[in-house]
């Protein structure tokens, strides 16, 4: 299995994005150098490829783990420079039948490696190189798809970390403030106590803007009578934290955010009570919906039956998004959702996923009453799923109307 992790990127003229691994190589290695390859023979054998040491550079950019470094600090059997990968690797896949690598993903190295691979089938030594290119996808996302008890002290971690973020902004956030304050607070919290940073651009979105589902300008301004939807997750180790809440900027919700404010909650807290082995994502859903479909109705939201509502799908108008997905090393993680039958995937102990059902009514919506109008919802949490039944890693995190208010005496 050949492994690449990401390259350094240019943000603009010679400066960089901040570099970040790629997860699956970071998973295998836990080596966290740009350009780097690892390779890992069936047979046993451990190969990373690494920058060389370079004292001269090394003073502009950091130390280097070097080729050395990277056999006695992260256990390699072997190592070699990135310099020389064109030379070696050929030697090392001679007799090998089959190589996993995920094609497709990794453009920037993909040509190289092609020609490679072209290499090995010309000329008299064609019979050595591999004759099966497979996608590591089956064994390697499954393994990141099933936590260990390291990776889980590490997605806790994370959830201290958000949840200390996401009560400092409940609680200091007042109308008048610019969004980009409380993200500003929410990031803050997330370094401070040790996060690599956020897991994904944070959402900070006041009234209307909350019913933006990818909203990430955070530059309104909250109104008196706003919520504040902050959908933001500290990154710990590369391991995700992804969170919702949405609470009022004035510490009081009116009585039309209220109603609609249960109902999404009502819906959450029992999708999270649900969550046990051989449930599916799309049960959860098709529960979510139904619960959530009935409260629209009740509130004069959609008209008709319940069954018609469902099946013709006007529940859609105000929730257009799915309520789950993995959660891991990448924020929305690796790891099928469905079976070779088309069928869910039961969920099993060791997994992680979040639970974000949310509504959102567009202030242009004229069929909508008008108190509901321009509010967005959304509550998400991160769930691990045990022999019992769950673990809700991020429950801590205020959720009920009475808990939120009483965040602001
Ligand atoms: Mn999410």
């Amino acid at each position: 299995m050949l492994l690449p992790t990401n390259p350094e990127l240019i943000r603009s003229a010679d400066s960089h994005f901040p570099f970040r691994p790629h997860s699956s190589f970071w998973f295998v290695t836990g080596f966290d150098e740009p350009g780097a390859w690892a390779l890992l023979k069936k047979d046993g054998g451990f190969t990373l490829f690494v920058l060389p040491k370079d004292p001269e550079r090394e003073v502009w950019t950091g130390i280097r783990c070097g080729v050395e470094g990277a056999v006695e600090r992260f256990g390699a059997d072997s190592a070699f420079s990135v310099a020389d990968f064109d030379t070696e690797l050929p030697k090392l896949l001679a007799g090998v039948d089959t190589l996993y690598f995920e094609f497709g993903r990794h453009p920037e190295v993909e040509p190289n490696l092609t020609r490679l691979l072209n290499g090995m089938r010309s000329g008299r030594k064609a019979h050595l190189g591999p004759t099966s290119l497979v996608d590591p996808g089956s064994i390697l996302f499954e393994l990141r798809l099933h936590k260990t008890e390291d990776e889980l002290a590490l997605m806790r971690t994370g959830s201290t970390i958000t949840e200390e973020a996401h009560v400092a902004a409940m609680r200091d956030v007042r109308p008048g403030m610019y969004e980009y304050e409380i993200q500003a607070l929410v990031e803050y919290t997330f370094r401070r106590r040790g996060a690599w940073g956020w897991a994904y651009p944070s959402i900070v979105g006041g009234g209307v803007n909350a019913c933006v589902l990818h909203y990430v300008r955070n530059d309104g301004v909250f109104g008196d009578e706003d919520l504040m939807l902050i959908d933001a997750g500290a990154e710990v180790d590369c391991y995700a934290t992804d969170v919702t809440r949405t609470s009022p900027a004035s510490g009081r919700f009116t009585p039309a955010q209220r109603d609609l404010y249960q109902l999404v909650l009502d819906a959450q807290l029992a999708a999270v009570e649900a969550t046990k082995p051989g449930w599916t994502l799309d049960g959860m859903h098709d529960q979510v919906v139904r619960q959530m479909t009935q409260g629209l109705l009740d509130l004069g939201l959609l008209k008709g039956s319940l069954d018609e509502a469902i099946e013709e799908k006007t529940f859609r108008r105000y929730y257009m998004h799915r309520t789950s997905h993995w959660l891991g090393l990448d924020v929305h993680d690796v790891g099928r959702y469905l079976l070779g039958n088309g069928l869910g995937k039961p969920l099993a102990p060791g997994m992680v996923l979040t639970i974000e059902p949310g509504l959102y009514v567009s202030p242009h919506d004229e069929e909508a009453p008008e108190a509901f109008r321009g509010i967005g919802i959304r509550i998400e949490d991160d769930v691990l799923v045990t022999a019992e039944g769950h673990e809700n890693l991020t429950g801590q995190i205020p959720k009920t109307i009475a808990d939120i208010e009483a965040l602001r005496g």
